[in-house]
């Protein structure tokens, strides 16, 4: 398949909700869209990097950077017949992880399209249905976290996670819990704590959680392995694990024993597969996370879910959920927690041509001719 233009697209879109972390609030999203065109198809992905360096230190503008200035140049007018070929061609470009996992997944796309088939028959997935479930953001107050919860759970969904931060964790996660004693129940920390708050964990490892995500810095393992020595509930590792290697590493150590995978913040399906292998090698379960994503980056989001070591809920709820109006079609929406995964070829969703121009912000065309110039 030989890699004639990419296209880069940037779209605004508001959530329907204004989602707060421990990082910062999200409610205006731009949507970066990558679109690899070749020998008469295309494939497309979205890049899940954030309007700012909160989550992880890639945004928007330095994914276009990353990919326009050095992805693009090294890949196209090249021919490559697998996805690992076109990962050799960027092995110099030292991570960027969300930059060149939306243009290899959107090559995926492309080869699955090709060959006629849905993406999660190429990445050997075993399910056609997903169990989903949300994550909510942090409330105003703990009667409202406790509204979004009882909502959720009874249109469904299959679990609940609750974003938790420094004077906002044991209270409304007791809350909730005793609302609902019976409720597969999770928190994601987004890095917010250190290892002198192990009194606070200790206090949410006697809540029944199914796990606790990301306790800990960015870029630690070793605290987290420290943490979960003290505790019963599992520890959930996500920003903490760029590649199938630190996965290794990080169940090696005993830093967690579940792991959230974001194709995006581990370079691509290649990695993805190869994390999930680690994972299922140690029994560790795993599930597919969330980047607020529109329909493009969910419907990937459902394809690498289909695996078998994809056991736990991922954070793949309704299109309607997020969005007055996605930009996909068919909408991707959950039925009693499950969604079905798109059965059409590649990613199996069409954009819906109209909306996308209406919400574009900015477009740039690379091909191959062009290469090198600026
Ligand atoms: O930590 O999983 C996370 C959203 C943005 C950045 C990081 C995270 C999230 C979510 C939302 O939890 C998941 C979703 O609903 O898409
Ligand atoms: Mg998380």
């Amino acid at each position: 398949m030989r890699i004639e233009q990419i296209e880069l697209r940037e779209l605004a879109m508001r959530l329907r909700f204004r989602f707060e972390t421990s990082f910062g609030v999200e409610q205006d999203r731009r949507i970066l869209l990558v679109t690899v065109r070749g020998e008469g198809g295309e494939g497309i992905a979205e890049c899940v990097a954030g309007e700012f360096p909160g989550y992880a230190y890639e945004t928007r503008d330095t994914a276009w950077s990353v990919i326009r200035e050095f992805v693009a140049p090294l890949i196209l007018g090249h021919d490559y017949a697998t996805p690992h070929q076109l990962l050799h061609d960027l092995r110099f470009v030292r991570g960027h992880n969300m930059a060149v996992a939306a243009v290899e997944m959107a090559f995926w796309d492309l080869q699955a399209k090709a060959l006629g088939v849905p993406l999660w028959h190429l990445l050997g997935g075993v399910r056609t249905k997903v169990p989903v479930g949300v994550s909510i953001g942090i409330q105003p107050t703990v009667e409202a976290t406790i509204e979004q919860a009882r909502i959720h759970l009874e249109e469904g969904y299959r679990r609940v996670k609750l974003k938790i931060k420094p004077g906002w964790d044991v209270a409304p996660v007791r809350a909730v819990r005793e609302a609902f004693p019976d409720a597969d129940l999770t928190v994601d920390a987004n890095s917010a704590y250190r290892l002198v708050d192990v009194p606070i964990m200790r206090q949410l490892d006697t809540l029944d959680l199914a796990y606790i995500e990301q306790p800990l810095a960015h870029d630690d393992l070793i605290d987290h392995a420290a943490l979960q020595g003290q505790l019963g509930t599992a520890i959930c590792l996500d920003e903490s694990i760029h590649s199938a290697e630190d996965a290794r590493k990080g169940l090696q150590i005993g830093a967690g024993r579940v792991i959230n995978v974001k194709v995006g913040r581990v370079r691509g399906y290649v990695a993805a597969r190869r994390l999930h292998e680690v994972a299922v090698s140690f029994g560790a379960p795993v599930w597919c996370g969330g980047m607020l994503e529109s329909g493009v980056g969910r419907a990937h989001n459902l394809h690498i879910s289909t695996l078998e070591g994809f056991v736990l809920p991922g954070d793949t709820s309704s299109a309607s959920r997020y969005w007055d109006a996605d930009i996909v079609e068919p909408l991707l929406e959950a039925v009693d927690g499950v969604q079905q995964v798109p059965s059409g070829p590649g990613i199996g969703v069409r954009l819906v041509a109209g909306l996308v121009e209406r919400l574009t912000q900015r477009i740039e065309i690379l091909t191959a001719d062009a290469k090198g110039c600026s």
